[in-house]
């Protein structure tokens, strides 16, 4: 079963994260190792979720080989399994601002992009969560001159894409995908460390091997889109492999109300839905 804890997890990670930048998070080291976030791989279902969660979003979409290893928009089950991705920002000792990442994968980071193998993806960054990812930040060398770690200005042109048009449907040449894999060129604005290890133990309850990304990105490298401490518009992460049979989509806030303002537009939302459903009863047919 797909099991996701974006519905209901959301809401209340997005407000842990206004209260957790105010207070600042925990530091992250960029180095691979998960223990820094307060996962733990103790093959349980609670070693996804950050202890203490305070200012990381996050999204857990654990899928094992169960639907004869069917994920979205593909299949293959564990192998190609995007699990977990994180998010926090925060100001280091040197003054500067930095976004995190972090990703847990059952891809292995070596499989080769040659001989019909699927290499690992990059992340996307998608500010006005429009569809159009302005950045990418690279997880291998891509051209002779936009390497592992480059954050890279991108168009969704500058992206490789996957083998899927839409879920269950292979692309072809009437019918491209839209899913965004790797950069293949843009221009170079900035430098992140990226890097991961293998996890040892038992990470979730549906077994496989897995894999921990961790990526440290200047936010100078988005230039209008990050002023000051804060971004100045909602965007996504996105992460998926070549192939792009698992995608993993986080979508924190931008310019954030304050929790309580949250709290009282979600009520406002509920107010308004009731009310809808209200004029539809009362509608005459
Ligand atoms: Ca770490
Ligand atoms: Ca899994
Ligand atoms: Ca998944
Ligand atoms: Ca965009």
């Amino acid at each position: 079963m797909h099991m996701t804890l974006r519905k209901s997890l959301l809401p209340i990670a997005a407000s842990a994260a206004l209260m957790g930048f105010a207070s600042h998070a925990a530091p992250i080291t960029a180095d691979g190792n998960f223990a820094d976030w307060g996962i733990q791989a103790n093959g349980s279902t609670t070693g996804w979720t950050p202890t203490p969660n305070v200012g990381i979003l996050y999204i857990v979409e654990d899928q094992g080989n169960a639907n004869n290893g069917y994920l979205s928009p593909g299949w293959g089950g564990q192998a190609y399994d995007a699990e977990a991705l994180y998010l926090t920002w925060n100001k280091k000792a040197d003054g500067k601002t930095y976004l995190y990442l972090g990703l847990v994968t059952g891809h292995n980071p070596d499989t080769p992009s040659t001989g019909g193998g699927f290499g690992r993806g990059d992340f996307g960054i998608d500010f006005g969560r429009d569809g159009s990812f302005e950045f990418g930040v690279l997880t291998k060398n891509r051209s002779a001159t936009l390497k592992q770690g480059d954050v890279v200005n991108t168009t969704n042109a500058d992206w490789a894409t996957g083998l899927w048009s839409s879920p269950g449907v292979l692309a072809n040449a009437g019918n491209p995908s839209p899913y965004l894999t790797h950069v293949n060129s843009g221009i170079d604005v900035g430098d992140a460390i990226v890097t991961w290890q293998k996890i040892a133990g038992a990470m979730g309850a549906l077994g496989g091997d897995h894999w921990f990304y961790e990526a440290e990105i200047p936010v100078s490298a988005f230039g209008s889109y990050w002023v000051g401490d804060n971004p100045l518009k909602a965007f996504d992460v996105q992460w998926t492999m070549d192939c792009a049979n698992d995608i993993i989509t986080l979508d924190p806030p931008g310019m954030v109300p304050e929790p309580a303002s949250a709290a009282l537009v979600l009520l406002g939302a509920g107010l308004m839905a009731g009310q809808r459903r209200r004029k539809l009863k009362t509608t005459p047919s």
